[in-house]
């Protein structure tokens, strides 16, 4: 197996959430040294699918992600700085501290957006697949959710109308096997991939701690949708390996069992797509990504904190004065 660099430089780029650096001195950011407002969502576990599916798409291309979505950014190119500027909310951040974790968003790479509410990316991952069957621009957009998500209205009236007006878009399901602490035998009925051909496209599985299985499937669906062949669906099997969000290291929720999560870690997709490399290449790229997270914490926390005086700046676009009061 032959992994290129550039697909595994972002798998390996996300360190950052594993805190597979964490050490003296280097504290699992957010975690043990409060440095992140609230909670944020891991990806660890679920590198591969990010990586796989941003790996096959161009730089215009568009995604939109979910509440757990530092892995899609770094994938899609992002500025690992300034998202970790973001998420420490300093106006350095790539939304001047607007966003934090759950929408933090690069339009100019084509990142659409995080989005703290459940499946609410695949509509605007629609209208860019729209706009990009109208403009003749070759582009594709591809919408992340978990498998919660399917369970949404607003993820089957997008599927619905993406296969009817077939849109340049790619549905992909990261299916980690809970919504929280639901599993998903007691939330979902059926199958998610029987659901989308339904729909009339193609859908699949796919193992998605596999980095070049998920590419290749990513490959497929993309270069389908580019030729004007509609969506497809890719339902991608995958584990968390922390809990729903950060505040769950300090509890013990005992909805998983630790077999079952040392059953998933076995086939974690760093170490499986790092094996392909030779020890002084793997070595190199991890020096080189432990630079970058090193440069990225300090710049992060070089930036100041936003002047509460200016918290209404940004919240429109253009024109309106701002309301104050409610007469
Ligand atoms: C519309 C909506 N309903 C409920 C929630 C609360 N909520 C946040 S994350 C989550 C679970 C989502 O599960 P899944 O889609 O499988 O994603 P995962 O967290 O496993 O990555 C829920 C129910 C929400 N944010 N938005
Ligand atoms: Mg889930």
């Amino acid at each position: 197996m032959f992994v290129p660099i550039d697909l595994l430089a972002p798998i390996l780029g996300d360190l950052l959430a594993k805190g597979r650096v964490a050490g003296p001195g280097k504290p699992w950011l957010g975690v043990n040294a409060n440095e992140i407002a609230g909670v944020t969502h891991e990806y660890v576990g679920q590198e591969a699918v990010a990586t796989g599916f941003c790996a096959a798409l161009r730089a215009d291309d568009v995604i939109t992600s979910t509440h757990r979505g530092h892995g899609h950014l770094i994938a899609k190119g992002a500025d690992v700085g300034r998202m970790t500027a973001e998420l420490l909310g300093r106006v350095d951040g790539l939304n001047r501290a607007r966003g934090g974790s759950m929408h933090v968003a690069d339009l100019g790479l084509g990142i659409y957006g995080a989005n703290g509410i459940v499946a609410a990316g695949a509509p605007f991952a629609a209208g860019a697949a729209w706009s990009f069957s109208v403009d003749g621009s070759g582009r594709v957009a591809i919408t992340f959710f978990g498998d919660g998500g399917a369970n949404q209205g607003v993820l089957h009236e997008t599927m619905n109308l993406a296969a009817l007006w077939r849109l340049p878009l790619v549905f992909v399901c990261e299916n980690n096997g809970y919504a929280v602490t639901l599993p998903q035998e007691r939330s979902t009925a059926g199958s998610v991939v029987a659901r989308a051909a339904a729909y009339g496209m193609a859908a699949e599985q796919v193992d998605g701690m596999d980095a070049d299985a998920v590419l290749d499937a990513a490959e497929r669906a993309v270069a389908t949708a580019r030729a004007g062949g509609g969506p497809t669906f890719l339902e991608c099997l995958t584990y968390r390996f922390f809990g729903h969000h950060t505040a769950e290291r300090t509890m013990k929720l005992g909805y998983r069992t630790d077999d079952e999560i040392e059953r998933w870690r076995v086939r974690d997709p760093v170490p499986l797509a790092g094996a392909s490399l030779d020890q002084a290449e793997r070595e190199r790229i991890d020096h080189e990504v432990e630079a970058l997270l090193d440069e990225a914490v300090g710049y992060a926390r070089a930036s100041p904190h936003p002047d509460p005086a200016g918290a209404l700046d940004f919240v429109y676009a253009s024109g309106p004065e701002p309301r104050r009061g409610v007469a």
